[in-house]
């Protein structure tokens, strides 16, 4: 018979090395949690690239990096004399030619770092957008499809003495069975986005760990700790110094050790965003991280942190400084952004609409910010092309991996805006979300979804895909895509579940900052008057919305998307931010400030 613990041991071992789907069985590694823990050699700086439009680096095989020997070699390319890249950072923004580049660039990038007996060595990606192929010395060691979530591959064998060579062909080629697909309201900046390290560990180490309060609980830890290496059964401890916890297990023969304890804790929450200091100690691996706890949960129509019910007051946010009009990588662009979204007065952060970097989603949590992590499941997903759900759910799988251990992190979004229309959608959500709660049953699951009626100044949310949530996600563009049908005050529902917490997840309007009135007195199209005046209309709205426990407008700050055409207005840039890209703060800013401040919070 199996006992409980084990059988929620087995369980998360299962889900754990199922993590490489058939789809990728040659592919990357999932990254190990937590590389601040890890004596690191870091990677980022200057790379030799090659921009290849026509794709022939791959047959002319660049990763060798031939070079003549005599005078009768000819190879038809050259790191050499290549110009360079900044990594991290999007190639787009770097250079003239690259503006709107939708291709190949071969990187290269050289290191010293020898093989240490008993070590093992991993070369960490945070982040490439959109594909990577990646060659140690001329080898291929692996490639990965997805542009926003960590891997990583071992080199503990592909290393030399002296010098190592990394080359890597990114492409950020839009494809329609990628994720996202062909078409989304973003800029596509391609490149090697975000940190690279090469990461040391022992022989065997800690390779994951999963420490947070079992679901409905306030004192107690329920988890597990990975070993991984050739000593898998060893003695494990947790130990919180500040509180006196001091707990000891052993791993089983696969590496596997149930996590399980109580404790006082200072609960995590907005207002106290308290961290503990958290120690991870196998006999051949110690891991020190920041793990905050707190409880996430609804009760029939409202959403409860620590047992008390509280509205989200959110913002969305693009993964983009507006101030370099570039991909944001960085904590100092984390912070540019977080400081906005707090001093607008949220306690939420939506990171939209896929999984920031990781210095997005630890400051957040740090500075008191709820975060919903999302996958970039995105409006035309061709669900029925051959690969697309593989794809999708090794995605959730390493936003899950990265980022579950942080406690500011409450709602996993699997999708945004697809289209009940499109062939085995539905389906395919409906999976994805019960695997979503396999891998974690401690936190909020939803979908952001668009699919509604409105007339007759009633809203009709109809798609019976938010059954599979825990909480309703409407996006609605009342006051800018469809025009108000009466008064805002007298808006009626119709919903498909009624017994759910409803976040309204989007609405705005777009404004070109220091566009004001029109000539007649009457707030012009683009105007920030206008843009203020749906704020006012959505706000005398919300009051109708039955089960309201959070709003999250679209967006923080104007951000750069090629579709938006309109020569004065927009130029490329989506205009609903509450802030310009130059920093400065749009009328509506000052109604949703006003908004947020009104309701209190008892956490
Ligand atoms: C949406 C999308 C968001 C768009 C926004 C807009 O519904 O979810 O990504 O950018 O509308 O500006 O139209």
């Amino acid at each position: 018979m199996i006992k409980k613990g084990n059988a929620y041991l087995i369980l998360c071992m299962s889900l754990i090395f199922n993590i490489h789907s058939n789809f990728h069985a040659a592919y990357s590694q999932s990254a190990m949690t937590n590389l601040s823990a890890r004596h690191c050699v870091n990677l980022n700086g200057k790379w030799q690239v090659i921009i290849d439009p026509t794709g022939t680096g791959n047959w002319r095989q660049v990763w060798l990096e031939k070079k003549p020997e005599k005078k009768t070699d000819f190879y038809e390319y050259s790191f050499e004399e290549s110009p360079v890249l900044n990594v991290p950072g999007d190639f787009n923004t770097q250079k003239p030619e690259l503006t709107y580049y939708e291709g190949t660039v071969w990187y290269k990038k050289i290191f010293d770092c020898h093989s240490i007996k008993n070590k093992r060595l991993f070369l960490h990606f945070g982040a490439v957008n959109y594909v990577a192929d990646v060659y140690l010395n001329g080898n291929r060691i692996g490639s990965h499809e997805g542009g926003f979530t960590p891997f990583q591959f071992e080199i503990t064998n592909a290393v030399k003495e002296g010098e190592d060579s990394i080359v890597v062909m990114v492409n950020n080629q839009r494809k329609k069975d990628g994720i996202p697909g062909l078409g989304y309201d973003w800029f596509n900046y391609g490149g090697i986005t975000r940190d690279v390290n090469v990461v040391e560990t022992d022989n065997s180490f800690i390779e994951d760990y999963f420490i947070q309060l079992k679901k409905h609980s306030l004192n107690e830890v329920l988890g597990w700790i990975k070993i991984s290496g050739n000593i898998l059964a060893q003695k494990v401890s947790v130990i919180i110094p500040e509180l006196g916890v001091d707990y000891k297990t052993k791993s089983n023969k696969e590496g596997m050790a149930e996590i399980n304890f109580h404790s006082t804790f200072k609960l995590w929450s907005p207002d106290n965003p308290k961290l503990y200091k958290v120690i991870l100690q196998s006999e051949t691996d110690t891991v020190v991280e920041n793990i905050g706890f707190r409880s996430i949960e609804t009760q029939g129509t409202k959403i409860v942190l620590n047992d008390k019910p509280l509205f989200l007051k959110g913002i969305n946010i693009h993964e983009e400084n507006p101030l370099r009009a570039a991909r944001a990588f960085s904590e100092s662009d984390a912070l540019v952004l977080l400081t906005w979204a707090k001093e607008l007065g949220c306690n939420f952060v939506r990171l939209a609409h896929y999984p920031h970097n990781e210095y997005m989603v630890r400051l957040a949590e740090k500075m008191g910010m709820m975060v919903w992590d999302e996958i970039p499941v995105y409006q035309h997903i061709e669900f029925s092309a051959q690969g697309v759900t593989d794809k999708i759910t090794l995605m959730m799988r390493e936003m899950i991996r990265r980022d579950k251990n942080r406690c500011g992190v409450v709602i996993w979004s699997i999708s945004n805006e697809t289209y009940d229309s499109t062939p085995n959608r539905t389906n395919a959500l409906i999976s994805l979300s019960q695997q979503c709660r396999l891998l974690d049953s401690t936190r909020l699951i939803t979908s952001a979804i668009c699919s509604q009626g409105y007339s007759n100044n009633t809203f009709d949310v109809w798609d019976t895909l938010y059954r599979h949530f825990d909480v309703v996600s409407i996006n609605e563009y009342l006051g800018w895509y469809v025009p108000w049908q009466g008064n805002s005050k007298e808006v009626k529902w119709n919903l498909v579940c009624n017994d759910k917490p409803i976040i309204i997840s989007e609405f705005g309007g777009e404004a070109l900052y220091g566009s004001n009135y029109g000539p007649k007195d009457e707030a012009a199209s683009w105007s920030e008057e206008y843009q203020e005046q749906i704020y006012k209309d959505q706000i005398e709205m919300l009051g109708t919305t039955p089960n309201l426990s959070g709003v999250c407008p679209w967006l923080l700050v104007d951000y750069r998307s090629l579709g938006r055409l309109h020569p004065i207005f927009q130029n490329g840039w989506n205009r609903k931010g509450l802030i310009s890209e130059r920093g400065d703060k749009k009328k509506a800013w000052y109604i949703l400030k006003t908004y947020y401040e009104s309701i209190i919070n008892e956490y």
